[in-house]
């Protein structure tokens, strides 16, 4: 899975992004060095470690999210000038919006009404390039349709995100990677001494009001935490009253907010968890870990890890009925660890 951080200029996004990877990229600016920083996080699953105990495998792998740190565009807070960011941000899964709210005047609400009217320009310009074009070929009545019903909601400054879309629109839309349809979390970047308080009564009710989750969250120290030795982690944490780190805050609002789950495949050589939406069937999750396992599907041999960890080993699940054989349409359960049979 891929996040962008997304914000206007100085709101912390590398401050964020050291938080939520441990690493130590530059914070305070780029100094006109408007380069993206890159990181990759594992995503913690007991159930990984667990495995791992139980298979002792050459290698454990733990699902992954990638981050890319996005500067403020060159024209400070508009996106629209920068069509090489908005070209790198059209490839992201999901973006996080980061709010500057560390300052008494930082007023988050209107960048974030910035940010997203921004994302809904930049959809805008698209969708008009697009309808021009379809209005020469004149060969494209369904597309052309789409697209206006399109336009009209965004020229009302309004986010692709509200509309609903037939399978056959998602189709025609899948390839133009609107700005405004991708899943946010808004992320109110607040100052330290409001570190492990919840979002405010008022932030949340704006949220709700535009259909969109967020999180609070102390990005210095957190950053700070993230960079401390695993060992110190813990007391620091507790020193300063955060219960959970926004680190582990965030990676279950973006599982929830994209409806991700985890199966898991198991064996002397590797144990893993791969990342899938709700919903997808057997066959397609093979896909992930292999074209030709999805291609060659014969069947899935899935055992719930519940099941598994209560009863010990494949034998005692398989003696207890508990391993399922399954089929391509077979929709896959979180926790679901499975053996896919294939041939090719
Ligand atoms: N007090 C406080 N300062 C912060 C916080 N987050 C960021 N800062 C400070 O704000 C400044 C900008 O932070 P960055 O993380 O570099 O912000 P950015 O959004 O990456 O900035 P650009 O990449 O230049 O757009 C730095 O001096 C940070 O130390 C915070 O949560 N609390
Ligand atoms: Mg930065």
């Amino acid at each position: 899975m891929k996040v962008g951080l997304i914000g206007h200029r100085s709101a912390g996004k590398t401050t964020v992004f050291n938080m939520l990877t441990g690493l130590q990229a530059q914070v305070g600016g780029y100094g006109g060095k408007e380069e993206v920083h890159l990181g990759v996080i594992k995503v913690p699953d007991a159930r990984v470690d667990k495995l791992s105990q139980v298979f002792k495998p050459k290698k454990t792998t733990y699902a992954e999210i990638r981050f890319t740190d996005f500067p403020a565009s060159q024209n400070d807070d508009d996106l629209k000038g920068n069509s090489n960011l908005i070209t790198q941000m059209r490839e992201v899964d999901a973006m996080a919006l980061v709010l500057r709210d560390f300052e008494p005047d930082a007023d988050p609400l209107r960048q974030l009404n910035d940010l997203l009217t921004e994302m809904i320009l930049a959809d805008l310009t698209v969708v008009e390039n697009r309808r021009t074009r379809l209005k020469k070929e004149k060969a494209r009545p369904q597309e052309e349709a789409l697209l206006e019903r399109c336009a009209t909601t965004l020229e009302n400054e309004e986010s692709l995100r509200n509309l609903e879309f037939s399978a056959d629109d998602e189709n025609l839309l899948s390839g133009f990677g609107f700005l405004s349809r991708k899943p946010v979390l808004v992320l109110f970047n607040q100052a330290d001494d409001k570190a492990g308080q919840p979002l405010s009564v008022a932030y949340q009710d704006e949220l709700k009001r535009r259909g969109l989750d967020g999180l609070a969250l102390a990005g210095k120290v957190e950053m700070e935490v993230a960079q401390l030795d695993e060992n110190d982690r813990e007391g620091f944490l507790k020193e300063i009253g955060i219960q959970e780190p926004a680190r582990e805050r965030f990676i279950r609002a973006s599982y929830r907010l994209l409806d991700l789950i985890s199966f898991l495949t198991t064996g002397e050589d590797e144990v893993r968890a791969w990342t899938v939406t709700q919903g997808t069937i057997a066959r397609k999750a093979a896909g992930k870990i292999h074209s030709d396992i999805e291609r060659g599907f014969i069947r899935a041999e899935v055992i719930a890890y519940e099941d598994f960890v209560v009863l010990g080993s494949e034998a005692k699940c398989k003696e207890a009925g508990k391993l399922r054989l399954e089929g391509k349409d077979y929709i896959v359960q979180d926790g679901d660890i499975i053996h896919f049979r294939f041939a090719i």
